[in-house]
C-alpha cells in the first residue's frame, strides 16, 4: 500500500529529498524538520508519518488505557505564564490541597479492577514538604495496590530536591520506595531558553529536565515527554525541542511516549495570540513528531487537549495512542478546554473503531490488557443496550 502513495512518485515535490530519506528509513536532520514545518503539504507529511507509524507499530492498533488523573494540590510556588491551574497561596480563590486520605476517598467511586493507572501531577506547594508527596503515593498504593502510579514531572522532582537538599536520584529512589512506577512527560514545555525564560523562568531548565529523565531511566523507570506548542514559540524552537528529546533517548532509552500538548489560552498571563494554533498545525505537529522521533515507540494524541474529533484524525497522522478515560481534569479545563473531562471505554472504542483501527487497552508500560478485534456492537455496555440486549444509540437500535 505504502509504495503506491503519491509520495513515492513526486520527483519534483518540494520535500522530495526528505520523502526519499523517510522511505529509506534514514534519520531526519534539524533542517529537514524545519522544512517539514514550513511546508503546507499536510497530506504528504501525514502520509509519511503514517508510514513511520506503520513500520514502528504495525499501523493497525491504537492504544488507550483506563486511567484516573489526580491533581493533589493547585497551590504552587512557581509562576508559569501559560498556567491557569496554579494558585499562589492557600487562601486564594479556588485554591485547594487534598490530604492523602481525601484523595483516596475522592477517587473511590471511579476505581474499578480495570483502572490500571493513576496520573498524578500538581502544584509545587511551598509549605507542605516532600513527605506529603510520599504519603500521597503510599496511601494510594495501600488502598489500590493493583494500580500503577505514574507521578510527578521532572520539574516536581527538581523542586523536591531543592526542598529537601537531597540529590535528584535520592528523591526518585524515595518515591520509588513509596510506590512510584513511572513518570509523566510534563514540564518540558519548550526547551529553548529564548522561550523557556519567558514562559516559565523559574522551572528546571532543559538540561535539568533531561538529566532527571536520564536518572529515572537508569533507575529502571519508564517516562514520557511532552512539548507545549502554539504560544510564543517558533518552528525553530519546536524542532530544537524534538532534537533534544531524540538525543536524550539515544543516551538513556527509557522514554515510552511523546505527547504534543496544544496550548490553551484562557485565564493565564500569556493569553491568546491572533495567530494561535489551528487543527492544521496540530496534525502537522503530531506527524512531524512521529517522523523525527524515530527512537520513541509511541506518539499520543491526548484527546482532552485536542478534542476527540481532532485526536481521531491524529491517529491517521502518525499517533498510535489516545490516552485514557481521565475522569477528572483540571489543568486544561482551568485554561479553557471545552472537552469533557471523561470518556468511558465505549466512547474510546467507538472513536478508534470508526477509523478502521483496532483498539488495544494497555497498561502504563504498554502491556496488553485486551485487544478489541470484534465489531463495535459486541462491546456495548449494558447502558447502551435494550432490555432484549440489542445495541442502541440514543433511541436508535443497531442490529
Ligand atoms: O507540563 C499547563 C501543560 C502539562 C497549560 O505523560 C498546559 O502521559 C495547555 O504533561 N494549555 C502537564 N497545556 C500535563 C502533561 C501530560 C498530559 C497527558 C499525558 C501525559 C503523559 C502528560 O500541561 C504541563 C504543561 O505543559 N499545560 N498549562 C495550558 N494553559
Amino acid at each position: 500500500m505504502l509504495e503506491t502513495l503519491p509520495i513515492s512518485t513526486t520527483q519534483s515535490h518540494e520535500l522530495s529529498d526528505i520523502i526519499a530519506k523517510v522511505l529509506a528509513g534514514e534519520r531526519l536532520s534539524y533542517d529537514d524538520g524545519l522544512r517539514l514545518y514550513q511546508s503546507h503539504d499536510l497530506l504528504t507529511i501525514g502520509q509519511l508519518a503514517d508510514l513511520v507509524n506503520t513500520r514502528m507499530n504495525g499501523g493497525e492498533y491504537v492504544y488507550f488505557n483506563q486511567n484516573r488523573h489526580i491533581n493533589p494540590t493547585n497551590v504552587c510556588a512557581f509562576h508559569c505564564n501559560f498556567c491557569s491551574f496554579a494558585r499562589f497561596t492557600e487562601d486564594a480563590p479556588g485554591a485547594y490541597t487534598w490530604t492523602p486520605d481525601q484523595i483516596v476517598e475522592r477517587i473511590r467511586p471511579d476505581v474499578h479492577p480495570r483502572v490500571t493507572e493513576f496520573h498524578i501531577v500538581g502544584g509545587l506547594h511551598p509549605v507542605l514538604g516532600f513527605e506529603y508527596y510520599e504519603d500521597v503515593l503510599r496511601a494510594l498504593k495501600k488502598a489500590y495496590p493493583w494500580v500503577h502510579l505514574k507521578a510527578f514531572t521532572a520539574v516536581e522532582i527538581d523542586f523536591f530536591a531543592q526542598l529537601t537538599g537531597l540529590d535528584q536520584e535520592t528523591v526518585l529512589q524515595r518515591l520509588i520506595d513509596a510506590g512510584l512506577g513511572s513518570m509523566p512527560g510534563g514540564g518540558a514545555e519548550i526547551f529553548h531558553p529564548e522561550v523557556r525564560n519567558k514562559i516559565c523562568p523559574e522551572k528546571a531548565d532543559a538540561e535539568t529536565w533531561l538529566a532527571i529523565h536520564g536518572i529515572a531511566h537508569r533507575l529502571g523507570l519508564r517516562t514520557n515527554a511532552t512539548m507545549l506548542y502554539g504560544h510564543i514559540e517558533r518552528y525553530e524552537h519546536r524542532v530544537d525541542h524534538l532534537m533534544q528529546l531524540r538525543e536524550q533517548q539515544d543516551k538513556s532509552g527509557g522514554f515510552n511516549t511523546f505527547i504534543p500538548l496544544r496550548y490553551h489560552p484562557e485565564n493565564n498571563n500569556l493569553g491568546r495570540r491572533l495567530d494561535c494554533t489551528t487543527a492544521h498545525d496540530t496534525l502537522k505537529t503530531i506527524a512531524i513528531s512521529r517522523i523525527i522521533l524515530d527512537n520513541f515507540a509511541h506518539i499520543k494524541a491526548y484527546w482532552i487537549m485536542l478534542t476527540p474529533p481532532i485526536a481521531q484524525l491524529a491517529l491517521q497522522f502518525g499517533a498510535d495512542d489516545i490516552d485514557g478515560t481521565v475522569v477528572e481534569e483540571k489543568i486544561y479545563h482551568d485554561a479553557g478546554a471545552t472537552t469533557a473531562e471523561q470518556l468511558d471505554k465505549f466512547d474510546l472504542l467507538r472513536l478508534i473503531k470508526a477509523i478502521g483501527k483496532t483498539p488495544v487497552e494497555r497498561d502504563t508500560l504498554y502491556n496488553t490488557v485486551e485487544i478489541y478485534g470484534q465489531p463495535i456492537k459486541d462491546y456495548a455496555p449494558e447502558s447502551h443496550r435494550t432490555i432484549r440486549g440489542e445495541v442502541k444509540i440514543a433511541h436508535i437500535e443497531l442490529n
